[in-house]
């Protein structure tokens, strides 16, 4: 099939540190194995404030970012048979080519057939399917959710039911999905167990939707956000703590105080590696486990005491909550539908691509759970 070349408005990141600027790009058709989507919805998810802030070691420019979106599969290339014209999908930034050797392992849903050409920017034959003003611009994760028409691999895209919102099915694209993820597929945990989830945005609160599904006794919500205590509560979490405003006692005493001597699962929802290290360190001896799920800048590095690990703490981590895209989102919307997944709840902004910079100043100002951009 050829196809012809699109002209529409994207937000493009010409720089790191800078604004997005809207541009009239160009978005060449999709060649074999590829995809072409009109974007109806995109989510900000603070890993597109990550790259653009220049602190992603990956992050290259000009790039058009953003991959949490759903949208119309509008072309497709030749030998593409999961999706069709027509159909309602979700962007996959971890794609599930069901053939590799992560693929075919059971044990991860990392996924390596396109992962290198992903990280460069570039589509799986090493090129760009984005122009403006006569150059090319990056793709982002595989996906590159903030322009109005993208191109992806097949492998990265899945279609879901056509009665699904797409301005709420966006979110199964990151934030939701990850927390939820780390909580059922990464943690597993189990009913009666404790947990404590360090970080209360979309992916923390996820943690504890995850979490009260699984039937977690305690769900102990860790933020220096006071305005957080209602969102855990709201979202199911038992307890809130606030690190700040404990007296004479660190956030690790505070919980392994609460819990009897450690928690059976924690979560790492913030980035920070030194509550990344207060995580790993709230764990019950000789069982608990910490799930890092936040994405540290460039040069950070965790740390702890051996002897942690020793005396049976596990440290571990998952992306896009250990979740197969292809194989399990379907079922994730069908949760959505019948009301067993929430996810209206983590929409508290919106706004139309114009005002894509507004969407990121939101994300920094702590009231924000999710922007839904309109395309
Ligand atoms: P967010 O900014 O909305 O939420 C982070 C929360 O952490 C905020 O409520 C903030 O107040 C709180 N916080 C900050 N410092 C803290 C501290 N020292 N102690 C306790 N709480 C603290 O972010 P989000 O969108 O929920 O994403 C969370 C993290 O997860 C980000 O680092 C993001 O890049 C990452 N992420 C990872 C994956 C993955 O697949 N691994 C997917 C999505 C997002
Ligand atoms: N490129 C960064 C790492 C960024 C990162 O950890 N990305 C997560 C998803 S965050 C979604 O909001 C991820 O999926 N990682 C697995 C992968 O294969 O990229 C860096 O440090 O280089
Ligand atoms: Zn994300």
């Amino acid at each position: 099939t050829v196809g012809k070349t699109i002209t529409c408005k994207a937000a493009v990141a010409w720089e790191a540190g800078k604004e997005l600027s809207l541009e009239d790009i160009e978005v060449l058709p999709p060649r074999a194995h590829e995809v072409r989507i009109q974007i109806y919805y995109t989510g900000v998810c603070h890993t597109d404030a990550y790259t653009l802030s220049g602190k992603d070691p990956e992050g290259a420019f000009p790039i058009v970012l953003g991959h949490e979106g759903a949208g119309i599969v509008e072309s497709v290339g030749e030998g593409v048979t999961n999706v069709k014209p027509g159909d309602h999908v979700v962007a996959l930034y971890t794609p599930e080519c069901k053939e590799c050797k992560f693929c075919k392992s059971g044990k991860t849903n990392l996924c390596g057939k396109i992962r290198a050409t992903q990280g460069r920017g570039v589509m799986p034959d090493g090129t760009s399917r984005f122009r403006c003003k006569g150059q090319d611009l990056l793709h982002f994760m595989g996906t590159s959710t903030f322009s109005q028409y993208t191109v992806v691999a097949d492998i990265s895209v899945v279609a879901v039911q056509p009665d699904a919102p797409m301005d709420r099915t966006c979110l199964l694209g990151c934030g939701i999905t990850t927390g939820y993820g780390a909580a059922r597929i990464t943690a597993n945990c189990e009913e009666g167990s404790n947990v404590a989830i360090f970080g209360a945005g979309c992916v923390g609160l996820s943690v504890v939707q995850g979490a009260v599904m699984q039937k977690a006794a305690k769900i102990i919500v860790v933020d220096v956000n006071p305005t957080k205590e209602e969102w855990a509560k709201k979202f199911g979490a038992t307890d809130f703590v606030n690190p700040t405003k404990l007296e004479g006692q660190t956030v690790v005493e505070k919980l392994i105080e609460m819990t009897d001597g450690g928690c059976d699962y924690t979560f790492d929802c913030t980035g920070n590696v030194g509550v990344m290290r207060a995580a790993l360190e709230a764990c019950h001896k000789g069982w608990g486990q910490s799930i890092v799920i936040g994405v540290a800048a460039a040069g950070q590095e965790i740390s702890t005491r051996p002897f942690q690990l020793v005396t049976g703490r596990v440290w571990k981590g998952c992306a896009f909550g250990g979740v197969k895209g292809r194989s399990q989102m379907e079922g994730l919307v069908s949760d959505y539908l019948d009301g067993k997944l929430k996810v209206d709840e983590f929409i508290t902004h919106r706004e139309p691509l114009a005002n894509i910079n507004t969407a990121f100043e939101q994300m920094k100002a702590g009231d924000c759970i999710r922007c839904v951009v309109t395309m």
